[in-house]
């Protein structure tokens, strides 16, 4: 049976704004002052969309989640009329007002972990939300974001949806961007990299000092467990705790994985060579196929280069033709070691055989860059059947979704406006034309 895999990008929300809110995610902290542009998010995010679905790929889409979150204002004590709370909670804890305003579940890379029928004891296809325990802005996603997943994949023969991890530093779990699959085709069992910041109870493991591990040890192992996955198609990976503390809060910031090829910098782990070893083992039991293992160098790239351009956020997709293309933000033609290599490696006879250039600098000025962007689900041409249709991209669609953002999303906002009874008010329609849309409740 014919597999894909298809990419679910998060539309970004009318009410996306920079607040500084992400401790050790360099861009966040940079731009926290800066005034976001919404529209421009939204119609960068649906132009990759669009580039996919030109590129004959199958492309989903998951909506944004309602903001400002007024019960969670409720909940901390900021009640009263709607202007009365964001007053309130403007003057006494800006942060708080960002945070219930933050549009990140755009960044559905961190909606959840998602494992193949294809490696699951029940041969069905397992999600966890995650439950970004790290950043407050960012743990009031999971409910929202389980119930549109459950919306979108329901159908028990073949999906099964399991609850977040519980909400402690312990399972801190932030999805998708530490897991990555490697196989020989989207039809073939699997290898699962989970990728950990630290061991909530292995104290022998080093830490990072600076900025927070935002995925335990113990998040991956149970969500290996819950989804039903051996140990023969499962690896466990510790991140290097010093590219954390200068600005890799994610593993999908220094290494991206599709299909054969593993692409990542030669700093990105704790113990390499151990770990290499590892997948080169578990992969030859899964595949007579070659892996490749595509290391780049601190000498070809820095650290600083490769987090400022997000080289490694690319997205890698498998083309009709078979060839894999590699889709990367335009601040990669802005570094010149980065571009450098990027020729370079189009020059060699690698597995990334195109780069297509995106600019998405809306979202890269919050540290989300192409992978960020998007959710990616193995499926059967079976399970692909039982998707809800809604959420599945067509190039009609993306025109309808364009001219809604250019008709409701507001163009220019910062924490000030975020206050305004009547940007709340502006973010309200658009909050109700994307629910009619989508056909939510609002
Ligand atoms: O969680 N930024 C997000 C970016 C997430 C990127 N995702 C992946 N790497 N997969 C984060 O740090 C910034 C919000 C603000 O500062 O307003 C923010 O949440």
């Amino acid at each position: 049976m014919k597999y894909v895999e298809v990419n679910f990008d998060g539309l970004v929300g009318p009410s996306h704004n920079y607040a500084g809110l992400s401790l050790g995610n360099i861009a966040s902290k940079q731009n926290a002052t800066a005034v976001s542009n919404p529209k421009l998010a939204a119609l960068q995010g649906l132009d990759k969309m669009q580039l996919l679905l030109d590129l004959g790929l199958t492309q989903g889409v998951i909506p944004p989640h309602i903001r400002p979150n007024l019960a969670q204002l409720n909940a901390l004590g900021f009640n009263g009329s709607v202007s009365q709370q964001l007053k309130k909670a403007y003057s006494i804890a800006p942060t708080i007002l960002a945070s219930c305003y933050s549009a990140s579940n755009m960044w559905t890379a961190n909606a959840a972990t998602v494992t193949s029928s294809l490696d699951a004891k029940d041969n069905k296809i397992h999600f966890t939300p995650a439950n970004l325990f790290s950043q407050f802005h960012r743990s009031i996603e999971s409910d929202d974001t389980a119930a549109l997943l459950q919306l979108i994949f329901n159908h028990e023969k073949y999906f099964v949806h399991h609850p977040h991890l519980p909400h402690h530093a312990y399972f801190a779990d932030e999805g998708a961007a530490n897991h990555t699959r490697l196989t020989e085709a989207y039809d073939q069992t699997g290898l699962n990299l989970f990728v950990y910041g630290c061991s909530a109870q292995n104290n022998q493991l080093a830490k990072p000092n600076k900025f927070p591990a935002r995925q335990t040890l113990e998040a991956c192992q149970a969500i290996a467990r819950i989804h039903q996955l051996s140990d023969d198609n499962t690896v466990f990976i510790q991140q290097n705790p010093d590219v954390i503390d200068q600005g890799v809060f994610h593993n999908d910031v220094i290494a991206v994985g599709n299909l054969n090829v593993l692409f990542y910098h030669e700093q990105a782990f704790c113990n390499t060579k151990q770990v290499l070893d590892e997948i080169n083992s578990k992969w030859a039991k899964l595949s007579t196929k070659k892996l490749h293992l595509i290391e780049v160098k601190n000498n070809d790239v820095t650290l600083n280069s490769a987090i400022n351009s997000y080289l490694f956020n690319t997205q890698l997709i498998q083309l009709n033709n078979g060839d894999t293309a590699m889709l990367a933000p335009t601040e990669c033609q802005s570094f010149t070691d980065v571009q450098y290599y990027l020729n370079q490696l189009q020059k060699k006879q690698t597995q990334i055989k195109q780069i297509l250039y995106k600019n998405l600098n809306q979202s890269m000025q919050n540290g989300g860059g192409p992978a960020c962007l998007r959710l990616r689900v193995n499926l059967s041409e079976a399970e692909l059947s039982a998707v809800n249709p809604h959420f599945l991209l067509t190039h009609k669609k993306i025109d309808q979704l364009k001219a809604l953002v250019n008709e409701y999303y507001p163009t220019h906002l910062n924490l000030q406006t975020l206050s305004s009874f009547e940007t709340y008010q502006h973010i309200q329609q658009a909050n109700q034309a994307i629910s009619r849309y989508f056909g939510l409740n609002t």
